[in-house]
């Protein structure tokens, strides 16, 4: 099956990483990999920004996505089970908040946060056996923003 082609011409857009400290050991690797992405795609300017947890992702980005200075926000974050379910409630405001932002904006704000059940299982997906997530929110928003523009061209 014949899939279609991804622009991932950076070259043109200006994106902003927001970054949660919490899990640090997981968040910087994904970092590394959004890093990775931004160069191989030739992404014109990014700024990185830290907050305390995912569940500040949102805010974050929406004032980030209203700032008109970004043509995304990438948002990177890892949520790993504890013994209580407080992560469900970070993990799901999250998801919905940074949904919220692009939505009200029209500035895609890409979830790129990891919902695991064990640090292996993050770790395996911050640069590890299964990919790097960060890589794949710095590329689908590269490959949005420029379907966006091409959309506004029209
Ligand atoms: N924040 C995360 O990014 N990941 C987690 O796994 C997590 N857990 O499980 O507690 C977490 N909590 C902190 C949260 O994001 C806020 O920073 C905190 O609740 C203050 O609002």
């Amino acid at each position: 099956m014949a899939t279609a082609d991804r622009n991932l011409d950076g070259s043109l857009l200006s994106l902003a990483v927001l970054v949660a400290r919490f899990n640090e050991h997981v968040t910087s690797r994904l970092l590394e990999g959004a890093r990775q992405a931004l160069g191989r795609c030739g992404v014109r300017r990014h700024d990185v920004f830290w907050v305390p947890g995912s569940f500040e992702l949102p805010v974050a980005a929406l004032q980030l996505a209203r700032s008109g200075r970004y043509d995304a926000v990438v948002c990177l974050g890892a949520v790993i089970r504890h013994e209580t379910d407080h992560h469900r409630y970070v993990a799901g405001q999250a998801a919905a908040g940074i949904q919220r932002a692009a939505l009200d904006t029209g500035v895609p704000c890409l979830f790129g946060v990891l919902t695991c059940d064990t640090d292996e299982q993050a770790l395996a997906r911050a640069g590890g056996a299964q990919g790097n997530k960060g890589s794949d929110a710095v590329e689908a928003a590269i490959e949005t923003a420029n379907l966006l523009r091409s959309l506004r061209a029209e």
